[in-house]
Parts: C-alpha cells; sequence; structure tokens
C-alpha cells in the first residue's frame, strides 16, 4: 500500500482529492527534496506537478506520483479536477498561506475547497507512525550526532566560547555525512545554561562550568535531536544535585515509555518527580516532541497533550531545571514507543561527565 492509499483510508470518504503543498509533506510522499512543486491526489492516481529546475530528477525518482512539469499551476490543477471529475479538494490548512487558498477560490470556482484541518490532521497522522526505513534514517541522524558528541568532550576546554564549541559541533556532524543540522545548534556555558534556547555567544567557558549542548543532524530527510549538559572541571553540590534529579527524571520517564501512554501522563511521571525535588517552578517547557521530516512534529509529551502516542512514534523526552542566574541541566534522549516499552535511540553515556 503507497502512502497515498494510507492517506486516503485516513480522509473521510467525501474527499475527493487532496492538494499538498507544503515541502515536508511533497518530500514524504514523493521521496524528493524540492523548494517548489504540488501534489495533486486522487484516490485513483497522483500528480506532481514541478518546474523545470527539478523536472528530471523527478522523472528519474519519483515512482509514486505521475511526473507533470509545471507551467500554469492553477489552470493545470483545474484540468485534472475536471478530468478526474472531482467535486471537491482538501489543502493543507495548516500550512497553506491565506493568498495561495485565495488564488485557488478564484480558479476553482466550481470546486469546493475544503479548508478545515481534515488533510493537515491526516498527514500529521501517518508521519508520526515512522515505518523501517524512516527508522533506518533517524537512527543514522543519531549516530552522527553522537559522533560529534565524542569528539567535542575532547574540544571543550576553559577559553573555548560558546559560538567555537557549537560550529565544531557543526563542521563534525556535516563531516559525517549531514544533510543538514536538525536546527541551529546551542551551545551554552556557565549562567547561560538557564536559558533552555539560549544562543550561543561569544563567551569564553570557564573552569567549575556546565556546558549545555542541544543539537542534532539531518539524514535523508530525517532529524535527530539530543541535549547533553556536562561539566568542565568538578561541578559544586549543588550542580551535583540537580543533575541527579534531571537525569532520574528522565530515566524514569523512559522506562515508563510505551505506546499507548497519553502524552500529559509521561510528561507527568518526569515531571513530578522534579516538583518533589522542588524544583518545579524550574521546569517551564514540555517533556518532549514528536521528531521525524521535521525537528518538532506531532505527538507532543506534554502537559496538555491528552491523546495517545502511539506504538512507532518517535518522541524526545527532555526533562530540565533552569535555575535564573545560577545554572541550567537538560538531558535529552529520544525514543520510539514500542507496544509494552520503548528503545532509547540515544546511546551515548549520559552520567554526570567532569572534563
Ligand atoms: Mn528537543
Amino acid at each position: 500500500m503507497t502512502r497515498f492509499d494510507r492517506l486516503f483510508e485516513e480522509l473521510p470518504e467525501s474527499i475527493d482529492c487532496a492538494l499538498i503543498t507544503s515541502d515536508v509533506n511533497r518530500r514524504y510522499f514523493t521521496g524528493m527534496k524540492s523548494s517548489d512543486g504540488t501534489i495533486l491526489a486522487f484516490r485513483e492516481k497522483a500528480y506532481l506537478l514541478i518546474d523545470f529546475r527539478y523536472i528530471e530528477k523527478a522523472r528519474d525518482t519519483v515512482t509514486s506520483a505521475e511526473v507533470i512539469e509545471q507551467k500554469k499551476l492553477y489552470h493545470q490543477i483545474a484540468q485534472l479536477i475536471r478530468e478526474h471529475g472531482a467535486a471537491n479538494m482538501a489543502i493543507e490548512a495548516q500550512t497553506m498561506t491565506v493568498s495561495q487558498l485565495r488564488n485557488f477560490r478564484n480558479i476553482l470556482k466550481e470546486t469546493e475547497i475544503i479548508d478545515t484541518d481534515a488533510l493537515s490532521n491526516a498527514i500529521n497522522k501517518l508521519r508520526t507512525v515512522k515505518d523501517e526505513e524512516e527508522i533506518v534514517c533517524i537512527r543514522k541522524a543519531q549516530e552522527i550526532a553522537e559522533k560529534a558528541f565524542d569528539h567535542i568532550l575532547g574540544f571543550i576546554k576553559p577559553g573555548v566560547t560558546e559560538r567555537e564549541i557549537a560550529l565544531e559541533l557543526n563542521r563534525v556532524m556535516f563531516n559525517y555525512g549531514a544533510e543538514d543540522l536538525s536546527f541551529e545548534t546551542i551551545a551554552l556555558s556557565g549562567p547561560n545554561t538557564s536559558m533552555p534556547h539560549g544562543v550561543p555567544s561569544d563567551r569564553k567557558v570557564q573552569d567549575g562550568e556546565f556546558v549545555l549542548m542541544d543539537y542534532g543532524a539531518v539524514y535523508n530527510g530525517y532529524h535527530s535531536d539530543m541535549t547533553r549538559t556536562v561539566c568542565v572541571g568538578e561541578p559544586t553540590e549543588k550542580m551535583r544535585k540537580v543533575y541527579e534529579i534531571v537525569l532520574e527524571a528522565q530515566n524514569t520517564a523512559i522506562n515508563a515509555a510505551h505506546g499507548g501512554i497519553t502524552g500529559c501522563e509521561l510528561d507527568r511521571i518526569a515531571r513530578s518527580i522534579i516538583e518533589d525535588a522542588g524544583y518545579g517552578d524550574c521546569f517551564g517547557h514540555s517533556l518532549g516532541h514528536g521528531v521525524g521530516m521535521e525537528i518538532h512534529e506531532k505527538p507532543n509529551a506534554s502537559p496538555n497533550y491528552r491523546l495517545e502516542l502511539e506504538t512507532g512514534a518517535v518522541v524526545t523526552v527532555e526533562p530540565g531545571i533552569y535555575i535564573a542566574g545560577e545554572f541550567g541541566v537538560r538531558i535529552e534522549d529520544f525514543v520510539i514507543l514500542t507496544e509494552n516499552s520503548c528503545e532509547n535511540m540515544t546511546k551515548c553515556a549520559k552520567n554526570l561527565i567532569s572534563l
């Protein structure tokens, strides 16, 4: 069964065709990366309309859809809709721009445009559960990130700056085959570690400080995501204690994770440990998020996500404690949920390392 077949199984029967306009979902359905292009999928057949810059590659590689060179997009779409006798067309409401929607409405006067979240939700649902091929790519993306981690431990020392650490992580990841960075690498030191998404600066690392690194690599369209907090020299008693609380929260949540647990239940397991230790106010973000073709995707492990995390979903487990003006600790792994437990895709050690 193709991904298009599975999509139409998820969609209400009343929907005649689906217009897929986002870059990431176009890649999900065709396997080809491009910065432009449009998929129009009917139950019986799918088309990829793509312009001259990509046409040769598309004709060589795309097998899931008939490839058509894009000339006058809106008219070509109208023509296909007429040929297939479709009365309505669902759009990706979560990503289409208002101006695109207006254009389609102007051109497709006879076609009902379904602008609910039905199509976006159906695609998100498909993408949540990863198949074997996708898992292979995610594993590879994580292997690249872990090679960079092994390397950076020998690079961090008093006097190097946050920016130098970030740049070195990036360089090594590209060197080991990353297609891209999962996001702008975060490398923070000392008091800056209390800002969960701080931006690397020219601040020099000093002895006795934490260095927090949150980063990942993209491999064949799939992202990895990890955070490690290491100490340069010896940590204080408080630093050590906070680190152990975060680690316990993380390990406990990972041990409890399984397909069918709700996002809020998983979040609660980690959060209650941090709350019981007296640091509830210092953990102001959610426990985790889905990872795949996007760095943040469904499902979420957060206090207000009441849905089940499905078997086959990949989610991060990243509790943290952030004490403003002092320091912060975050430890992040990501796991694939199985029926009764989960497999941790992050293999590198997380005992407190002092360099
Ligand atoms: Mn993350």
